[in-house]
């Protein structure tokens, strides 16, 4: 799908469903002298990477300084099989820095986030405008271990450190009209190369968008993340704050957010734009509603998986959060509004 440019009709995925399909289309690409953007990495970084994830050597190829963050642990969740730093941070969905797994990795290590502003405003009596510092002083850090699934069938389990967003919502006091949350993603061309060209960022429509009702937004597992594994966030997953999400796929938790507006009607969101039939504004995890053109029953966990075993585990429905949200959806059609 990445040969032709994409249009409107024919990009339809966010998307490999098994890295044997990943494997097979990176060949292809690659025997059509298409992945350019692995010209940028050393031979060594190209080989392992092509086998999906970096060996502990290759961590230091990674040049972005994350920094040591203060946060209390989290003890309900220390149980969770975390999956290994080295592949959280090299097997990534980030389109704004190419729409390969390894891209964002080797396209992204001289991303400048500071200085950064997160503006929130919209339908609210204290609209207010972060910088850099604030995001990580403003409210005490919490480490939260969630589990990650993507819509493409492969999931993590990711020590996630951040603070709630219904706590940073609460301090612009959403007014009675405020029915939604938007979020947007920082648009800088020069800065993320998938968004000045566009075969490399997948086709996808820039800025990228995101939305959440508020009730969504104010739950409590809702999580605004400024690092992992103990540090500051890496560019590749979203430095220096995003949005985490964890009974929705991975597709919600938009990254790198400048922009959060609270508003009165539904606004669009980028994949539900571009394949509303694959991607509903949901986006609920849901074993009992397939993709349109793969199963979502199970999933490839990366958390546990070699890249030669099979590890499907089955999908829970929300992803194993339901206690926490079903509430939010009761007498709602789920096979309807996907
Ligand atoms: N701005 C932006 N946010 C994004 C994406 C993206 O391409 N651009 N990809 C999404 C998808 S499909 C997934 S699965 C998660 C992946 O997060 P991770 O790379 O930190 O694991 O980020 C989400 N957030
Ligand atoms: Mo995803």
């Amino acid at each position: 799908m990445l040969i032709n440019i994409p249009t409107k009709n024919t990009l339809k995925d966010c998307n490999v469903t098994d890295e044997s399909v990943y494997l097979e289309r990176r060949s292809l690409l690659k025997k059509m002298g298409f992945l350019g953007a692995s010209a940028v990495m050393s031979s060594a970084i190209t080989s392992t990477a092509q086998a999906g994830f970096f060996s502990d050597d290759d961590k230091e190829k990674v040049k972005f300084q994350t920094k040591a963050l203060n946060f209390s642990k989290d003890s309900t969740n220390e149980h969770l099989l975390r999956t290994p730093e080295n592949k959280v941070i090299s097997h990534n969905n980030f389109y704004e820095f190419g729409a390969q797994k390894d891209q964002p990795l080797a396209l992204s290590q001289g991303f400048d986030v500071a200085p950064w502003q997160l503006k929130i405003s919209g339908e609210c009596d204290n609209p207010i405008t972060l910088d850099y510092d604030n995001l990580t002083n403003m409210f005490p850090l919490e480490e939260r271990i969630y589990r990650l699934r993507c819509v493409e069938a492969w999931s993590m389990v990711i020590p996630w450190i951040g603070f709630s967003l219904a706590g940073l919502l609460k301090k612009v006091a959403p007014n009675s009209r405020a029915k939604y949350v938007a979020f947007e993603t920082l648009h800088d061309p020069k800065q993320m190369p998938g968004q000045a060209d566009r075969r490399l960022g997948g086709g996808l429509i820039f800025p990228y968008v995101e939305a959440l009702r508020i009730d969504e937004a104010m739950n409590a597992l809702t999580l605004m993340s400024v690092g992992l594994y103990g540090k500051t966030l890496p560019p590749q997953n979203g430095a220096p704050i995003r949005l985490v999400v964890p009974w929705k796929y991975g597709f919600k938790s938009i990254k790198s957010i400048v922009g959060i507006k609270l508003l009165e009607h539904k606004p669009p969101t980028t994949w539900n734009k571009l394949a509303p039939k694959e991607y509903g504004f949901y986006a609920n995890v849901n074993p009992n509603h397939d993709h349109p053109r793969w199963s979502q029953a199970s999933e490839r966990s990366i958390t546990t998986g070699g890249l030669f075993s099979r590890n499907r585990v089955a999908t829970l429905p929300f992803n194993g959060y339901g206690e926490e949200v079903a509430d939010l959806y009761k007498g709602m059609d789920l096979s309807k509004n996907f």
